[in-house]
């Protein structure tokens, strides 16, 4: 090793734990893949390894997504270890609070930054996530299609007083995460009014858990998505989705978008293979479809652009006070 090299090494070694990211944006909704520096979890189920990245490495996830090294609207992807052959790699999805169940956006940027990476061509792929397998679809290297886990209408119409704004219905429908599904709301669905509607939605959120209005198994029903007509022409509809942690998705959230096919094929207004485009509040647009599961549910297909933005290495000094985020 020359002498600058050693230099940059012994400097490096004293810094601190290091992580090698990259960072994409769906649609909009950022996404930070860590391609270097993250634990070993074990060749175990992600299920497992999401736990174990809960229990004993949280650090991680709040170095990478909280201030003053990331923003509460990034949603990070650890790559990690799969004991299904058949997927390219296993990946845990994780944001300013916690951890998640799938993410589609998410998923989006992880094919695309793969792809950046050279570690996978154009083409098909699968991606092991704690909630099931995903098969993904490179179609370019900025556009690909995610055949998303089963998703299903848990609960129509269900009611819930809101405070200031008074009875609400909305479905609770699975997508990968548990969402509420409200067609009316009385604020626009615009930027301008992202204040009103992430109070709106967090009143409503708080109105769910109160009054007891949970998915399947208990789960806490963490994601509200609102709908409104869409502005462009070739959109169907336009949603803005409060994820947990308070941040909203730029993008029209892949498994918010699923969960949306799951309500219109029970309703019987979207049959299978019928595309479906979902705008986002920021008017970036997701095109969905469905096939039939055989058991009541549906299996949805999204397709969305993304975009590599940057490529770093986030540094944790040992001596920095806020080496594990903000907060
Ligand atoms: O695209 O599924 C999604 C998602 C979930 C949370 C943020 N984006």
């Amino acid at each position: 090793m020359g002498r600058l090299a050693r230099t940059v090494a012994v400097v490096t070694a004293s810094r601190g734990t290091s992580l090698r990211v990259v960072d994409s944006h769906t649609a909009g909704e950022p996404t930070r893949v860590v391609v270097h520096g993250g634990p070993d979890l074990g060749r175990v189920p992600l299920t497992a390894q999401r736990e174990r990245l809960r229990a004993d490495h949280d650090d991680l996830r709040r170095a990478v997504i909280l201030e003053p090294r990331g923003s509460d609207a990034l949603v990070g992807a650890l790559l990690c270890q799969t004991p299904n052959e058949a997927c390219a790699t296993g990946v845990v999805f994780f944001n300013n609070v916690g951890y998640l169940g799938m993410c589609g956006h998410g998923a989006i940027g992880v094919a695309v930054t793969l792809a950046h990476l050279g570690c996978v061509g154009i083409g098909a792929m699968r991606l092991d996530t704690p909630v099931g397998t995903v098969a993904v679809d490179l179609t370019g290297s900025n556009e690909a299609t995610v055949e998303n886990v089963e998703s299903y209408c848990w609960r129509r119409d269900v009611a819930v007083d809101v405070d200031g704004l008074g009875t609400v219905r909305g479905d609770v429908a699975w997508g990968g995460n548990w969402f509420y599904l409200v067609e009316q709301v009385p604020v626009p669905l615009d930027l301008e009014h992202e204040a009103a509607l992430t109070d709106t939605a967090r009143r409503i959120k708080a109105a769910l858990a109160n009054q007891g209005v949970r998915g399947a198994d208990g789960a806490e029903v963490d994601h509200i998505e609102l709908f409104g007509p869409p502005r462009a022409d070739h959109a169907d509809s336009r949603n803005f989705v409060l994820c947990p942690g308070d941040a909203y998705d730029r993008s029209p959230c892949g498994t918010g978008t699923s969960a949306k096919l799951a309500c219109l094929a029970a309703r019987g207004t979207l049959a299978p293979g019928e595309p479906w485009v979902q705008e986002s509040v920021i008017g970036s647009h997701f095109t969905a479809r469905y096939r039939l599961a055989g058991n009541g549910r549906v299996v949805p297909s999204i397709t969305g652009q993304a975009y590599v933005c940057a490529e770093a290495t986030l540094i944790r000094h040992a001596t920095d006070p806020f080496r594990d985020g903000i907060g």
